[in-house]
């Protein structure tokens, strides 16, 4: 068992053999100009700042043997996944499915909702279309956690209130120890990355912990 002693509101114990790394949605979408993230208004530099600790995260779950699971909120090209109120909701500068300088916003296989470069998914490793905010719903993210023996989740990955406290709750509901990496996550609104980390682990770790990057790597020995 690996622990980190640190980690917030007490100390996440979990064994590395039954843990996986989940990142959630860190597509050019949301952390470049001009994609979806951008078209409602958002600066996404803040959400830029954080790939290299996003990076290093990927890199210590794979030298540790941790599996590392990638999601990305997307759509197919008829938008038959896209429930309209989604799609029409506020007034944003283009809406999923119109195109803008990185393809169709939110469509499947467009440039804008591949992953950044610098943390493209190794060979061998899942990469999960989501159409909700939620990593569970409408996934086979349950099956795999199930196929890969994993009991706990570290999280990463955009936006922290949004789609990865979204998938915590999801996967605290379905008995899964949850740790999200503090600074490898990140939002448009600083108040909201604030609120959501203090809900996550208030009341006892309601949805779950909280710890550095640092803090677990150094738990898992890397
Ligand atoms: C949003 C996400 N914010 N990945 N999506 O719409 O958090």
């Amino acid at each position: 068992m690996a622990e980190i002693a640190a980690a917030r509101p007490f100390p996440f114990t979990f064994d590395p053999a039954t843990t996986a790394l989940i990142v959630i949605d860190m597509q050019r979408d949301f952390i470049e100009p001009g994609g979806f993230g951008a078209t409602l208004g958002n600066d996404v530099t803040r959400l830029q700042a954080i790939v290299p600790t996003v990076a290093k995260l990927i890199g210590g779950a794979r030298a540790s043997g941790v599996p590392v699971i990638h999601t990305r909120e997307c759509h197919a090209s008829d938008l038959s996944d896209c429930p309209p109120a989604k799609r029409l909701r506020g007034a944003p500068t283009l809406r999923i499915g119109d195109t803008g300088p990185m393809g169709r916003i939110l469509i499947a296989g467009e440039p804008g909702a591949e992953i950044v470069p610098e943390l493209a998914p190794a060979a061998g490793e899942l990469i999960l279309d989501k159409p909700g905010k939620g990593a569970f719903y409408a996934t086979p993210l349950g099956e795999e956690l199930a196929r890969l023996g994993s009991r706990s989740l570290i999280f990463a990955g955009v936006t922290t209130e949004v789609c990865v406290q979204t998938t915590m709750r999801e996967a605290n509901d379905r008995g899964f120890d949850c740790l999200l990496a503090e600074d490898a996550t990140e939002s448009y609104f600083p108040a909201f990355k604030a609120a959501a980390l203090d809900m996550i682990r208030a009341q006892g770790a309601i949805v779950g912990w909280t710890a550095t990057v640092e803090e677990v790597l150094e738990a898992l020995g890397v």
